[in-house]
């Protein structure tokens, strides 16, 4: 940059250059105006009238598109404070990503309590049916950076904060209800394990490496959660369709002080579904925010995701009956064994107006309870009280950040803390301490407020130990494993095959099966098998040997799934020429199914269709591949399908959908694609003149022709 030069008396040539200079300059800024002068007449006409621009101190600014010059051609100058402040501010936008957990989706809505627990707590979000509670929920994956993938192999984060009248509740759980640790000593090494490995820098979201597994590998307790991420619910197709989990018990406390324990459960009202591995993988490259997408366009679409809130409320005794310690966060409680009681829904009804302000800067923490709550002695809980706010006040940078909008109460607050970074609010008077007699309204304790549960301790030795109770590994992942269905099963032992066939180190591979053959000596065989091991490796000595536990259907996810097609997309592909009264009996039988309709075809503008209408299509064909619906089907005339019957994004269309199980509408001209793509039809291949047929069909996968396609573990 440079200081304005002094000016000096003109001579001739100067003169002359200076004109030139300044008519040069006119003509600049005249195509400047003309510019300017246009765009802001597209602004008027797209939204009327517009604030003043301003810097961050309110000056308005008549130019915000140059930076001021020593001359027209010249340096630009120090003094340009304008300029200084936008890139100062540009440069400082990025904050720390969470550490674990960057990559996340969230939306607004609220909570509606449907029974009350009055007989077992005080907190007035779970004993006054019929309120509506406002609140803020956010869906992540846990290895992955900010930016990476929707659709990786993980275990997705179901973080809710409902903005109570007495504060804050949040409830951080994940997909899943169990995991990979049981105290929180071990979170550095399990998280460190699965990030990308430190020397190299990758591989990004994803378990499959030496470090995951040699971690794993060293660490039995893991056994039950590994069972859980090698099925389909790390896989979801949907943030909507999945189940979310408080993981720990918490104790509710009544007005006396009496405790019960509780897990809180969240079902999706549209069922559990996921995606295929070879879908996932693909649906990676294809659409990498999928998840996001979807949960957008639902919001924006109004078919506002909903869940059941629902309790599984145990006594002491209860607890002490149960066959392992309900303190162990490895050990879930079958709902066989203790029901869920159903008592609201949350319905997720806006998406934020700012990604950054509400999505990035929302900060959950376990520690945010209610009056008649309270935590359990789980030692994964435990370090989880301390965890969230250390992490946040790096993350977010001061400890004021419970003040931006997005994470302050919504009722009153009040204490005596005081100023730090970023203090947004100003305290009034002199009292900033308490017990005071200056101030008659400065705040106060109050009877209602917050009490821990009066529970005795026992009579411990204080030591580094780890309880007995917590010390059997293998009996629940195989409880896990043993209620799956058929092909569940052969998913998870292709997904240990997947992963371990990624692990370069012999004995980390080897190991893994030796704790498989506690789990089940099929499970193991079939794993060995996958990864061409002559013969089957020890299995390592169990603390306690596993036990049977009659099976628990509901740990399925196939038996989770809802024959529905609410919520879904199908996708139906079309170009010139496609017959429009199949293409009208579709779309009627899908939507009044509950389902989205999206015309794909080779062009964006779409296709004039057999009654000379053109119709629009939402997506083009080779950016919007089948991956990304649930169903699809292909309206197609016979000209049109022998073009498509070389086109390999035509292809790829019918092949991914068949391999993917779903089901397939075709018309006769479509059938050429189909040929084309070397696929015998089976029965979830439908005439497209048959829609009801196809609606039945596209409501579930095909998982009788899953065999037919690919050799599993
Ligand atoms: Fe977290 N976890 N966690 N976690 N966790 C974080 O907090 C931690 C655990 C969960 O959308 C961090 O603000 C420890 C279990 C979710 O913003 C951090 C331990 C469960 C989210 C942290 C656990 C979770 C987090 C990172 C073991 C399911 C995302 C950023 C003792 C019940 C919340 C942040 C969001 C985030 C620590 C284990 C759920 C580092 C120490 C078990 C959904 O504080």
């Amino acid at each position: 940059m440079a200081a304005r030069k002094k000016s000096s008396p003109a001579s001739p040539a100067k003169t002359a250059r200076a004109s030139q200079d300044n008519a040069s300059q006119s003509s600049a800024n005249k195509a400047d105006r003309d510019q300017r002068g246009n765009g802001d007449e597209l602004h008027q006409q797209a939204s009327g009238k517009h604030p003043s621009l301003t810097t961050n101190q309110g000056l308005p600014l008549s130019d915000n598109q140059n930076s001021l010059r020593a001359s027209e051609r010249g340096p630009t100058l120090l003094e340009d404070f304008i300029l200084r402040e936008k890139i100062t501010h540009f440069d400082h936008e990025r904050i720390p990503e969470r550490i674990v957990h960057a990559r996340g989706s969230a939306a607004h809505g609220y909570f509606e309590l449907t029974k009350s627990l009055k007989k077992y707590t005080t907190a007035r979000i779970l004993t006054e049916v019929g309120e509506r509670t406002p609140l803020f929920c956010r869906f992540s994956t846990v290895a992955g950076g900010a930016g990476s993938i929707d659709t990786p192999r993980d275990v997705r984060g179901f973080a809710v904060k409902f903005y109570t009248q007495q504060g804050n509740w949040d409830l951080v759980g994940n997909n899943i209800p169990v995991f990979f640790i049981q105290d929180a000593m071990k979170f550095p090494d399990v998280v460190h394990s699965v990030k990308m490995e430190p020397d190299r820098g990758f591989p990004q979201a994803a378990s499959a490496h030496d470090t995951f597994w040699d971690f794993i590998s060293l660490t039995p307790e893991a056994m039950h959660m590994i069972m859980w991420a090698m099925s389909d619910r790390t896989i979801p197709r949907s943030l909507r369709m999945i189940e979310g989990f408080g993981v720990h018990s918490f104790r509710l406390l009544d007005a006396r002080g009496d405790s019960i324990f509780v897990k809180f459960h969240w079902r999706p009202k549209l069922g559990l579904q996921s995606t295929l591995w070879d879908e996932a993988v693909k649906l990676a490259g294809a659409d990498p925010d999928f998840h996001r997408r979807d949960l957008f366009e639902a919001i924006e679409n109004g078919d506002f995701p909903e869940w059941e809130l629902a309790v599984q409320l145990f006594t002491q005794e209860q607890a002490d009956a149960l066959p392992f310690d309900h303190l162990d966060p490895t050990k879930l409680i079958p709902e066989e064994t203790i029901p869920l009681t159903v008592i609201g829904r949350m319905v997720l009804d806006r998406w934020p107006d700012n990604f950054f302000a509400e999505t990035e800067q929302v900060a959950f923490c376990p520690s945010h309870i209610l009056p008649g709550m309270d935590f359990s002695n789980d030692p994964l809980l435990q370090g989880r009280l301390f965890s969230y706010l250390d992490t946040q006040l790096s993350r977010l940078g001061s400890p004021n950040f419970h003040q931006l909008p997005i994470n302050a109460p919504k009722c009153p607050f009040a204490n005596q803390q005081r100023d730090g970074h970023m203090q947004m609010q100003v305290p009034k008077g002199r009292v900033n301490y308490e017990p005071s007699s200056l101030e008659p309204t400065s705040p106060r304790e109050t009877p209602a407020g917050f009490r821990s549960a009066a529970v005795a301790g026992d009579d411990g030795v204080k030591s580094r130990i780890r309880a007995e109770s917590f010390a059997d590994h293998y009996s629940q992942a195989r409880l896990f494993y043993r209620s799956q269905t058929v092909p569940e099963q052969a998913h998870m032992a292709s997904a240990l095959v997947f992963e371990l066939s990624k692990v370069a180190t012999a004995h980390v591979r080897e190991a893994i099966v030796g704790h498989l053959r506690h789990i089940d000596a099929d499970l193991a065989k079939r794993v060995a098998n996958g990864l061409g091991l002559d013969q089957l490796p020890p299995a390592p000595p169990a603390a306690v040997e596993p036990v049977d536990m009659p099976p628990s259907p509901m740990l399925q996810l196939i038996g989770k799934m809802k024959d529905t097609l609410t919520g879904r997309c199908v996708g139906i592909l079309i170009d010139e020429g496609s017959d429009a009264a199949t293409l009208k009996a579709l779309r009627k039988a899908v939507e009044a199914a509950g389902a989205r309709v999206k015309i794909v075809a080779p062009k964006l503008g779409g296709a004039k269709l057999s009654d000379g209408k053109q119709q629009p299509a939402d997506g083009q064909l080779a950016g919007t591949p089948s991956l990304v619906f649930d169903a699809v089907a292909l309206v197609l005339s016979p000209a049109a399908g022998k073009r498509l019957a070389s086109e390999a994004a035509a292809i790829d269309f019918v092949r991914d959908a068949f391999g993917h199980l779903k089901a397939i509408a075709l018309d006769d001209g479509a059938r050429q694609v189909l040929a084309a793509a070397g696929i015998k039809p089976d029965d979830g291949v439908v005439a497209a003149d048959k829609p009801a047929a196809f609606v039945k069909l596209a409501k579930t996968r095909q998982w009788e022709r899953e065999p037919t396609l690919r050799t599993l573990a």
